[in-house]
């Protein structure tokens, strides 16, 4: 079953297309060094910082989890957005629970492959349509787009969601992650325009 979570823009703004966005029927791919060859061995998820229980995912541990497939927008700071993405993958939620995330960590870096990073409160993770994908309209998310696993964010900006992610670090307080130290938005809402800080 698909669900189809392209309504969220409601939230922050009645255009599904976020103002300052042009719609594009390609996925284009953006990376700041290309795609990293992520070893098999080595292509699971840590999960680890302020929790009670690290968590050690080998892929298919994790592809084992409860997973979702979703339809859901994709919004790049550079200008283009791709409707009707069907991302599986796994809902954010599920590490937080299985982690035993502490209640004082209010903040998550996300770690990638390529030396990426990024930044996003916890709150925000929990927003609906945050998954750790690893399918992209029903086959296995290309290595381009991020595969074998990475991070979607239809409510921010694409850059808050990781390509090959390999860690996720659950924080007291606040780190900025690539782009953010760079110069991009550490909010990042489309329907604002949260483009550049
Ligand atoms: N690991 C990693 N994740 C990343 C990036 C990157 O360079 N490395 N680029 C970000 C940016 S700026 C965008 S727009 C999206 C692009 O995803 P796509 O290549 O699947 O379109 O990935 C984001 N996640
Ligand atoms: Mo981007």
């Amino acid at each position: 079953m698909v669900e189809d979570v392209t309504h969220i823009h409601r939230e922050y703004g009645d255009d599904r297309l976020p103002p300052g966005q042009r719609k594009t029927d390609r996925f284009p791919v953006l990376s700041k060094s290309g795609t990293p060859s992520v070893d098999p061995d080595d292509a699971g998820l840590d999960v680890y910082g302020a929790v009670d229980e690290p968590l050690d995912y080998s892929l298919s541990e994790f592809k084992a989890l409860p997973s979702v497939t979703q339809r859901q927008d994709f919004h790049c700071v550079t200008g283009w957005s791709k409707f009707d993405c069907e991302f599986t993958g796994v809902v954010f939620d599920e590490l937080v629970e299985r982690a035993g995330v502490h209640d004082d960590a209010d903040h998550v870096l996300f770690h990638a492959h390529d030396g990426y990073t990024t930044n996003l409160p916890l709150s925000e993770c929990r927003h609906e349509g945050v998954l750790l994908a690893y399918g992209f309209d029903g086959d296995p998310l290309p290595a381009d787009h991020g595969g074998p696993l990475r991070v979607v964010t239809p409510h921010k900006y694409a850059y808050k969601g990781a390509k090959w992610v390999s860690g996720v670090e659950f924080l007291t307080d606040k780190e900025l992650g690539y782009w953010e130290k760079r110069g991009y938005s550490d909010t990042a809402n489309p329907w604002n325009e949260e483009r550049y800080s």
